[in-house]
């Protein structure tokens, strides 16, 4: 027996993860690793900026975990991965995911979003074509669709891919490559479509941990815009157990968009964070913090899904209220101030002084 096979023996499902040092990826792990101990995880990350291993905490010891520092975007590294581990699944999370950032240098979307998931997509397809099973899982975004106006209109499974910025479009092009090797290969891939994320261990640039850690500093909440943009909001939690439904019940080939339905314009939100954390904290003012700023080039309007294919098909809903999570959101970075100190590190003042000095002076 090799040891492909031992493990093949000892294990009942043996899962790559990808990103699993990110923010859902690692949240995923947490929720998956103690619940489903004859499964073995592997976490494939090469831990850029966004990756944060402390995140990881109480389960980086367990049995049924292992990770593996390496790149999506080497290939030689990960058929290595492949041929030591025998995956029957494949959850994809890896990428690059900051929109801004995507402005400034698209490259390394390109790069990982692109270049990784063929990588991914190829190590896949070998196993498939040997006749071992392999499910592939790849964690896409709303942001493909596009942008919706005020008509209350939804994205929908069928809806026209329109991907606005360098992030979304290496985001479609990434799923049209899973597309293709559904259709053409006949690989059992599903793609997932879900609207914004907030909840614990995300990075300080996406805009709920942002205002959070503006507030802790007593710096400007930069608001890009007139602050009316709208964007459907998730508990990272409630994704968690959308992906676990889907990994065990989702139809080979399909596609599910996965919407948490809470929907705000972006300053009603920060004003709303900003009420929340000084009730928390027993201090008054943050809302002086706001400050308007020069809006984000390509800015999209509006995002919201129709998420019934995967309510009614897997029996998925959200099982939080949003202000009951964004309450437990803001005291988990209160009780973390190590964990968001430790991201705030050069880099990210080197990316914030980059994103917004210039308009943060000019507004
Ligand atoms: P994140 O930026 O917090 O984490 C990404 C992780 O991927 C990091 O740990 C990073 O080190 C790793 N990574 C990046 N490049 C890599 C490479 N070349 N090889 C190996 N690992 C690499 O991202 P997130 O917010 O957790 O998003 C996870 C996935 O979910 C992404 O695919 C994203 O597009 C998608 N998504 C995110 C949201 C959201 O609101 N955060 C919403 C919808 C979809
Ligand atoms: O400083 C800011 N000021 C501001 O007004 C930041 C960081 C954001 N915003 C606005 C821009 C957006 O309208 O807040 C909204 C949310 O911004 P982000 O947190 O950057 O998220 P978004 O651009 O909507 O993309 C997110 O959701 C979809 C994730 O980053 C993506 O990875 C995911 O695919």
């Amino acid at each position: 027996m090799n040891s492909g096979e031992m493990l093949k023996d000892k294990w009942t499902k043996v899962i790559a993860v990808t990103g699993g040092a990110g923010f859902i990826g690692s949240n995923l792990l947490l929720h998956l690793v103690p619940k489903y101990p004859d499964y073995l995880f592997v976490n494939i990350d090469c831990l850029t900026y966004a990756a944060n291993l402390s995140s990881l905490t109480g389960i980086e010891g367990a049995p049924n975990y292992r990770f593996k520092r390496l790149s999506i975007g080497d290939y030689l590294d990960l058929e290595r991965c492949f041929e030591e581990f025998p995956f029957d699944v494949v959850l994809h999370l890896a990428a690059e995911s900051h929109v801004d950032r995507s402005i400034y240098g698209p490259s390394d979307f390109v790069e990982t979003n692109i270049n990784g998931t063929f990588n991914l997509l190829e190590l896949a397809r070998h196993r498939h074509e040997t006749g071992r099973g392999i499910r592939f899982i790849h964690v896409s975004t709303d942001e493909v669709y596009g942008s919706l106006g005020d008509d209350g209109s939804f994205f929908s499974e069928s809806s026209p891919y329109r991907p606005s910025s360098p992030y979304s479009a290496t985001k479609a092009g990434s799923d049209h490559l899973v597309h293709s090797y559904i259709k053409t290969y006949g690989l059992d891939a599903i793609i997932t479509h879900s609207c914004n994320n907030f909840g614990p261990r995300q990075f300080p640039e996406k805009l709920i941990p942002l205002v959070i850690n503006n507030i802790l500093n007593r710096r400007e909440i930069p608001v890009y815009g007139n602050g009316q943009n709208i964007r459907s909001w998730l508990y990272v939690f409630d994704h968690c157990r959308a992906l676990d439904m889907v990994l065990h019940n989702g139809q080979k080939g399909a596609t599910y968009l996965i919407g948490g339905g809470n929907d705000i314009r972006n300053l009603d939100l920060i004003q709303r964070l900003c009420r929340m954390v000084d009730e928390k904290l027993g201090i008054s003012g943050s809302e002086r913090l706001i400050t308007f700023i020069e809006d984000r080039l390509g800015h999209d309007y509006r995002y919201a899904l129709d998420s019934s294919r995967i309510r009614s098909e897997l029996g998925w809903k959200p099982a939080y209220e949003f202000d009951q999570a964004l309450e437990f959101t803001i005291q988990w970075y209160l009780e973390h101030q190590d964990w968001l100190n430790s991201c705030i590190s050069g880099e990210y003042m080197k990316y914030y002084d980059v994103n917004y000095k210039r308009k943060l002076a000019e507004s």
